[in-house]
């Protein structure tokens, strides 16, 4: 198999593991072999202690035109095929929830075009960052059907509950300019800057005090189902972790020595 016939590219640069979608001929559509490779991937990547943060981008004009269409049509003539559910529990959901689960940072260099669950990919990241001629679409109603893989939870908390349904309903395309005025994104770029842009702000994450963005993203997560007492509650108990951490320790050491601090993820 050539390089260009994999789906998925994975490339490490230091602590920065680089996953990169590479059906650029479909604009990086979501088959079922690259939806494995990408819960495979994101699990090893979770799993691996070498990897300080993880960034998900793609080849070509587009980030991800969303689910396959092809293979949809060509299970709708079989009878014995998956309903759709099935396939979102089986292929997409797991790999949303490794996502938000993540205990590193996950940025996605959206490089264009995010569409569908495309969309939600990049939204169950904890950071975006776009390329100028990058845009945004929540395609699902133009094939008639409801936001998945994570959409309509992170879409709402990130923009707001009117915006959220107003993209959702229409399926509208927002550019990444307007991405950033709403708070979809974290940062715009010209196209050209977007690879190395992204890298270098994933390894600046990867140099941080990586279990204190682990809790962080622990607490950060919880807080939209917690009320006030319990938050606190729990803030009060990562805290007691972080403190025990070697990167704690460190942090107040070169604070107090007035020099920078060497973070070792630990
Ligand atoms: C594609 C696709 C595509 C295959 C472009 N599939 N080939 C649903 C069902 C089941 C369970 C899981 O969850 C989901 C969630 C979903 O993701 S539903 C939403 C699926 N995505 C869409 O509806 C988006 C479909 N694509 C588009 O609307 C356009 O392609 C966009 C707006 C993304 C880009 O438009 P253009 O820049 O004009 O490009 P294009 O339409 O000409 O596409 C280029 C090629 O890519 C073309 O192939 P061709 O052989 O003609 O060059 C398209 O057929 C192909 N392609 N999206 N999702």
């Amino acid at each position: 198999m050539t390089e260009n016939a994999q789906p998925l590219i994975i490339e490490d640069d230091g602590p920065v593991r680089i996953l990169r979608l590479n059906r650029p001929d479909v604009l990086n559509a979501l088959d079922d072999t690259t939806l494995d490779q990408l819960r495979s991937a994101t699990r090893k990547a979770a799993k691996d202690d070498s990897v300080r943060c993880l960034l998900i981008t793609a080849t070509g004009r587009a980030f991800s035109a969303g689910q396959d269409l092809d293979s949809v049509k060509k299970q709708m003539a079989d009878p014995g095929a998956p309903e759709l559910g099935q396939h979102l529990r089986k292929r997409y959901n797991p790999i949303i929830l490794a996502l938000r689960t993540m205990e590193k940072p996950v940025i996605a260099a959206v490089n264009g075009v995010a569409a569908g669950a495309g969309c939600s990919l990049a939204l169950a990241c904890d950071l975006r960052i776009a390329a100028q001629s990058a845009s945004f679409i929540e395609a699902f109603i133009n094939v008639g059907l409801v936001p998945d893989s994570g959409s309509t939870f992170m879409l709402p908390r990130l923009v707001g509950l009117a915006r959220a349904l107003e993209l959702a309903i229409t399926g509208k395309k927002i550019t990444a300019a307007d991405a950033l005025t709403i708070g979809l994104v974290n940062e715009v770029v010209p196209d050209e800057q977007l690879e190395e842009t992204a890298l270098t702000r994933a390894k600046q994450l990867a140099a941080l005090p990586t279990k204190a963005i682990t809790l962080t993203k622990r607490a950060i997560n919880r807080a939209w189902t917690a009320d006030l007492p319990d938050q606190l509650d729990y803030e009060a108990h990562l805290q007691t972790i972080a403190g025990q951490t070697r990167d704690h320790r460190e942090g107040l050491t070169a604070f107090l020595e007035k020099r920078n601090p060497t973070f070792t993820g630990r």
